[in-house]
C-alpha cells in the first residue's frame, strides 16, 4: 500500500498537469485530470511492477500466462485507487480542490475489448491473481477499436465505432524492444539443414510485427503488480524493405477491430489471424524470456504454464510445437510431452453454433506450418487411438474432419486439463458436447465455476453496502471472501435489514437520477421494484420472455386491474450486428418501452428502461441498484453466467431457470431465498416433440400475451413483431419460450409477494449477500492457481 498525505497528494497532482499540460487545474479539464491521476498512480507502482518481474524471475517462480482473444478490464482508476490503498486520500484531495470526481471517473475511457462475460472473465481473474499474489499475466489484441458503441435511433440499434484509444491510453507502456515478428502465409516445406537436421524452409512469407503494449494489475493492497500484454500489429522495420500502402493496410487490420460476435462463430479469414497473430507473438515472447535463464526449454513446464481461454487461441499448441520443434530441434514426442503439460483450456459454450471449426485449406493457406503441425497431431491422434476406440469414436472427435480443423478437439487432445465453468456446464460436457474425448482422457476433465471480482461489484460500485457490511459484520470480508457469511446472522435482525433496504434505495434513487437525466424517463425508487436483466441480447438468453411478461402486466393494466407492485424493468443488452433477429427484439422492446412509458392508464405502475451501450461501466451504476436479477436462459444453453454472481452479491433476488451457475446459486441459498421457474435441462432433452403451437393453442391467456406482437397493440413493429410471432410459432420456438411461459409468470408473481413483504424481502437479500462469497474470483482463481497452473499462492484462510 502506498502512503501519501492529502497535502502531499495536491501538491504531486499540481506539479503532474503541469509537466503533462503546462496548465493550471483550473484550465485542465476532466480528461487532462484523470490522465494526470493515471501517470501519478503508474509512477507509484512502477518499482513494484519491475520488483514483481524481478522476484519471479529469480526465485523462478511459476508463471501462468492466460491467453485471450477478449478482456473487458472496465476504467481502471478507482480500482488502483482502491487495491493501492488512496482512494480516500485522493477523493478528499480532489473535493478539497474543488474538483468533479464523477467526472473524472468518467473520463477515462471503459476499454470494450470483449464481447461479454468471456472477456470479463479474463479480467477479473487477473485482478485476483494479483490480489493473491499469484504469478498469472494477461497475453491478449489491442484492438483499435473495441465492441461498438450501441445508440438507439428509431428504437433499432445503431452501431458506432469505439475509438477508445484517440485520447491516448494513460496505463500502457509500449515496449517496442520486446516486439517478435510473427508468419503468415507463402509456401514451406521441411528440408535437411548443415547439420542433416529437418528444419521448414519458408518462402513468400508475409510478415507481421507485433508491439507489445504493457499494463499493471495493481494488487490488493500488497505489492503484486502483474503485466497485462497486449499486442498490435505493425509493419517491420525492415531497413531493406519498403512497402506499399496496400500492405501497410493488410497488417494493421490485424489488430483494428474487435469481432463483435458473442456466441456465433463466424469463419473469417481475419479473424483466423488475429488468432494466430495473438498466439504466435504471445509464445514467442514466452520461450524468449524463458531462454533468458535456461540453456534448453526442457523443463520449460516446470515454471511456465500457457491458459487457452476458448479456443480461439488454441493454435497456441501448434505455435509451441513449431518452436520447439523447428527452432529448439526437439523430437516430435518430446515436443508434445511438454506441449501437453504446458497447456491447459477453458470451454465456455455448449452452443453448437459457437464451436470454432476452420476449413482446411483456409488454415493451410494462412499458416501452412501450423496445418501441418495439425495434420500430424491428428495423424497420430488417430494411429494411437482407433485399435482403442475403433473408427467412429475417433473420426467424431479427432482435429480434423469434415474438411474443417475443429478446435475444441485440438485443445482437448493438446492440454493437460479442460475445464468447464459451472457443474452443469462440466457435466455436459462430459455427457455432451465432449463426450468422445472424456471416454478417452476422463483425467483431463475437471470444473471451475465462475466467479467475480467482490472489490469492483461491492467495493467500488457500492460503496453504501461496502460501508455497512463494514460497520457491522465481523471477519475480513475484503480479503476472505466466505466470510461475508457474516451477514447471515443478521438475516433476522430488524435493525440490519432496515439499514439494507436504506442502502438499496440511496442506489436506486441514484440509478434513477441517471434515468432521468441520460434517458428522460421518470422511475421511482422508492415504491417500484427494479428488475433486471443485463447480458448480451441473444434467444437463448431470453429476453423475449421477460418482454412477453412486460405485455402481460401492461395488458392487466389496460383491463383495469392494477399492479400490486409497480415495476421498472431495466435491460442492457448488445445485439451482434449481424445477428438479424436480436436486434429485431430490441427494437420490440423500445417500442413496448415507447408505448408503455407513454401510456397515461398505466401511471407509475409500470416503466421499461432500455440502457443503451450495456457495458462495464454501466453494470456498476445498474447492478447495485437491482432488486431482481433476470437469470432465465433456457436450461443446458447458458455455460455458466456471471451476473447472476455479480446481482446476488448486491442483494438481488434471482428469478432463474435451473442453468449454469444458477444451480450453485440456489444450493448456496437454498430454495427459500431464491425464485426457480421452468424446465430442467434433463427435462428440455428429454423433450421430444415440441410443439409450440399446441400450447400456445391451450393457453387463452398466452395468445392475448404473444398476439400483441402482431395486432397492432405495440406501435412500429410491424415486421419485428411479425418475425418475432412467426420464430414462436411458425418456426417451433426454439427456445421453449412458449413453453416455460406460464411457470415464469408464476414466478414472477411469486416475487410480487415477496417484495410486498419488506422483512422478508430484506431477510432474502441478506442471505444472498451472505452466500455470495463462493462466488468471488478469488476463490475461483485460486482453484486454478492449485489444479491446473500449480502456482503459489497467498492463503486465502477459510
Ligand atoms: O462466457 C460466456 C458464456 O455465455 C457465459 O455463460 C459464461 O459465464 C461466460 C464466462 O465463462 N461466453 C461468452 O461471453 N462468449 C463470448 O463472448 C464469445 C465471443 C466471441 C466468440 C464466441 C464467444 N466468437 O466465436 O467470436
Amino acid at each position: 500500500m502506498a502512503t501519501l498525505t492529502v497535502d502531499e497528494f495536491k501538491q504531486d497532482f499540481k506539479d503532474m498537469i503541469l509537466r503533462l499540460y503546462a496548465e493550471d487545474i483550473k484550465d485542465s479539464d476532466a480528461h487532462q485530470q484523470f490522465t494526470a491521476l493515471a501517470y501519478l498512480l503508474r509512477e507509484m507502482y512502477a518499482p513494484n511492477l519491475k520488483e514483481t518481474r524481478q522476484r519471479y524471475e529469480n526465485d523462478r517462480v511459476k508463471e501462468a500466462y492466460y491467453f485471450a482473444i477478449e478482456f473487458l478490464p472496465g476504467r481502471m482508476l478507482q480500482t488502483n485507487l482502491l487495491n493501492l490503498g488512496l482512494s480516500d486520500v485522493v477523493m478528499t484531495g480532489l473535493l478539497e480542490m474543488g474538483l468533479d470526481v464523477e467526472k473524472i471517473v468518467d473520463a477515462e475511457p471503459d476499454p470494450g475489448l470483449g464481447n461479454g462475460g468471456l472477456g470479463r472473465l479474463g479480467s477479473a481473474f487477473l485482478d485476483s491473481a494479483a490480489a493473491l499474489h499469484m504469478a498469472l499475466n494477461g497475453n491478449g489484441i489491442r484492438y483499435q477499436y473495441g465492441l461498438f458503441r450501441q445508440t438507439f435511433e428509431n428504437g433499432f440499434q445503431v452501431e458506432m465505432p469505439d475509438d477508445w484509444l484517440r485520447g491516448g491510453n494513460a496505463w500502457e507502456v509500449r515496449r517496442e524492444n520486446r516486439a517478435c515478428l510473427v508468419r503468415f502465409g507463402g509456401n514451406v516445406w521441411m528440408a535437411e539443414d548443415v547439420f542433416g537436421r529437418l528444419v521448414p524452409h519458408y518462402e513468400n512469407t508475409t510478415d507481421v510485427l507485433a508491439v507489445p503494449y504493457d499494463t499493471g494489475i495493481v494488487g490488493y493492497h500488497n505489492h503484486t503488480v502483474n503485466t497485462f500484454r497486449l499486442w498490435s500489429a505493425e509493419l517491420p522495420t525492415d531497413p531493406s524493405r519498403t512497402y506499399t500502402l496496400q500492405e501497410k493496410q493488410n497488417v494493421n487490420e490485424i489488430t483494428e477491430i474487435l469481432y463483435p460476435d458473442d456466441s456465433n462463430y463466424a469463419g473469417r479469414l481475419l479473424r483466423l489471424k488475429q488468432e494466430y497473430f495473438l498466439v504466435s507473438a504471445g509464445v514467442q515472447s514466452i520461450v524468449r524470456h524463458y531462454r533468458k535463464h535456461h540453456r534448453n526449454l526442457n523443463h520449460m513446464d516446470l515454471t511456465v504454464a500457457i491458459h487457452i481461454n476458448d479456443t480461439h487461441p488454441a493454435m497456441a499448441i501448434p505455435e509451441l510445437m513449431r518452436i520447439l520443434m523447428d527452432e529448439e530441434f526437439m523430437s516430435w514426442d518430446q515436443a508434445w510431452a511438454l506441449t501437453t503439460k504446458v497447456m491447459s483450456y477453458t470451454n465456455h459454450t455448449l452452443l453448437a453454433e459457437s464451436l470454432e471449426t476452420w476449413p482446411e485449406d483456409m488454415v493451410a493457406q494462412t499458416v501452412p506450418r501450423i496445418y501441418q503441425i495439425i495434420q500430424e497431431i491428428d495423424r497420430r491422434f488417430r494411429a494411437m487411438q482407433v485399435p482403442v476406440y475403433g473408427d467412429d469414436r475417433v473420426n467424431r472427435c479427432a482435429p480434423l474432419g469434415n474438411g474443417t480443423v475443429r478446435m475444441a478437439y485440438l485443445a482437448v487432445i493438446g492440454s493437460h486439463s479442460v475445464n468447464g465453468v459451472a457443474k452443469l456446464h462440466t457435466e455436459l460436457l462430459e455427457t455432451d458436447v465432449l463426450k468422445d474425448l472424456y471416454r478417452i482422457y476422463p483425467e483431463k476433465f475437471n470444473n471451475k465455476t465462475n466467479g467475480v471480482t467482490m472489490r469492483r461489484w461491492i467495493q467500488i460500485a457500492n460503496p453504501p453496502l461496502t460501508k455497512l457490511l463494514d460497520s457491522d459484520v465481523n471477519g475480513d470480508w475484503k480479503h476472505r471472501p466466505l466470510d461475508i457469511i457474516g451477514v447471515q446472522s443478521f438475516a433476522n435482525d430488524p435493525t440490519f435489514l432496515k439499514k439494507l433496504r436504506e442502502v438499496k434505495v440511496k442506489n436506486k434513487r441514484a440509478l434513477a437520477k441517471r434515468i432521468r437525466t441520460h434517458l428522460n424517463i421518470a422511475v421511482d425508487p422508492d415504491h417500484a421494484l427494479f428488475d433486471v436483466q443485463i447480458k448480451r441480447l441473444h434467444a437463448y438468453k431470453r429476453q423475449l420472455l421477460h418482454a412477453l411478461y412486460i405485455i402481460d402486466e401492461y395488458q392487466q393494466i389496460k383491463a383495469g386491474k392494477d399492479l400490486a407492485v409497480p415495476r421498472v424493468h431495466i435491460f442492457g443488452a448488445k445485439a451482434a450486428p449481424s445477428y438479424y433477429y436480436a436486434k429485431e427484439i430490441i427494437k420490440m422492446i423500445n417500442e413496448l418501452a415507447n408505448l408503455i412509458n407513454n401510456d397515461p392508464d398505466v401511471g407509475d405502475q409500470l416503466r421499461i428502461v432500455f440502457v443503451p451501450n450495456y457495458g462495464v461501466s454501466e453494470a456498476e451504476d445498474i447492478i447495485p441498484a437491482a432488486d431482481v436479477s433476470e437469470q432465465i436462459s433456457l436450461a443446458g444453453k447458458e455455460a455458466s453466467g456471471t451476473s447472476n454472481m455479480k446481482l446476488m452479491a448486491n442483494g438481488a433476488i434471482t428469478l432463474a431457470t435451473m442453468d449454469g451457475a444458477n444451480i450453485e446459486i440456489a444450493d448456496a441459498v437454498g430454495q427459500d431465498n431464491i425464485v426457480i421457474f421452468g424446465m430442467t435441462a434433463a427435462q428440455v432433452q428429454a423433450y421430444t416433440n415440441y410443439s409450440s403451437q399446441a400450447i400456445f393453442d391451450g393457453d387463452k391467456h398466452l395468445q392475448k400475451v404473444v398476439n400483441a406482437l402482431i395486432d397492432g397493440t405495440i406501435p412500429n413493429i410491424g415486421r419485428e413483431g411479425r418475425d418475432i410471432y412467426n420464430s414462436l410459432l411458425q418456426y417451433n420456438d426454439e427456445y421453449y419460450v412458449l413453453a416455460d411461459y406460464e411457470s415464469y409468470a408464476k414466478a414472477q408473481d411469486r416475487i410480487t409477494g415477496l417484495y410486498q413483504d419488506p422483512e422478508r424481502w430484506y431477510q432474502m437479500a441478506a442471505i444472498n449477500i451472505a452466500k455470495s462469497g463462493q462466488f468471488s474470483s478469488d476463490l475461483t482463481i485460486a482453484r486454478y492457481g492449485d489444479d491446473i497452473w500449480h502456482l503459489t499462492r497467498d492463503q486465502l484462510v477459510n
